[in-house]
């Protein structure tokens, strides 16, 4: 492999060390993102090697593709039904193993999959640490039937929130509006820090134009931080 397609090796050691949890026969959830792509080519290699009987369900269609093409069984998540593990990248990860996750768009699948697991584990590189979630744009899946109606009524829930002021962005890939797997458009909230993300997300929820949001809280079992030296913290 050329010098630039080498996986990072903070990525690579996380991913390594979530795989290494993978027992033969498991059910397991695979998350998206690039960490969690090295996840998924690390897990094929060891299921070829090890010959495990594993059967998985994809948090998108691009993880979807990339685990068929390398070997894996996959399935939808109603074929599988529950799941032992899910494996997934993230946004940023604070003290509380709170999450924001959706910069890769797909948060509202990964949270459907993650709350199908018994375990679910992150895999990020050390940049992702932070002690306050929110410099990361936090997404918000949005339907697109009244779409400004609702990025209207996310401006009203922020100020209500005392949390005014910031740029709640449409999403644009290559100039054209983001649309997500289920067809769903994406505001990005720039709120640089969230002090209450419980208020946050109860907020969000309650909006009938919201579909999902980026905040997963209480659902990180444990976070696996990759370092350059191929060494990883648990938190
Ligand atoms: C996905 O992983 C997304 O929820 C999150 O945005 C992304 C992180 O991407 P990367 O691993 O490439 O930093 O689960």
């Amino acid at each position: 492999m050329s010098q630039s397609s080498q996986p990072d090796p903070a990525k690579l050691a996380a991913a390594r060390a979530a795989v290494a949890l993978v027992e033969d026969g498991m059910k397991l959830g695979l998350g998206t993102g690039s960490t969690a792509s090295i996840m998924v080519r690390e897990l094929a290699d060891r299921a070829r090697a090890e010959n495990l009987s594993l059967r998985c369900a994809a948090t998108s269609k691009a993880t979807a593709d990339l685990a068929c093409d390398l070997g894996l069984k996959v399935e939808t998540l109603d074929e599988v039904r529950w799941l032992d593990l899910t494996i997934d990248g993230a946004d940023e990860v604070d003290p509380d193993l709170h999450l924001i996750k959706g910069g890769g768009g797909a948060h509202l699948r990964e949270k459907i999959v993650a709350a199908a697991s018994d375990r679910m584990v992150v895999i990020a590189d050390p940049g992702k640490i932070v002690d306050q979630l929110g410099a990361f744009p936090l997404p918000v899946e949005v339907l697109q039937f009244g779409f400004e109606t609702t990025r209207t009524l996310i401006r009203r829930a922020l100020a209500a929130l005392d949390m005014e002021g910031h740029d709640v962005m449409q999403r644009l890939k290559d100039s054209d509006p983001w649309v997500t797997d289920e067809g769903n458009l994406i505001l990005d909230l720039h709120l640089e820090v969230i002090h209450d993300p419980v208020a946050l997300a109860h907020a969000l929820a309650a909006i009938p134009g919201v579909v999902e949001h980026g905040l997963f809280l209480g659902m990180c079992d444990l976070a696996i931080i990759g370092k350059a030296d191929g060494s990883v913290v648990e938190l």
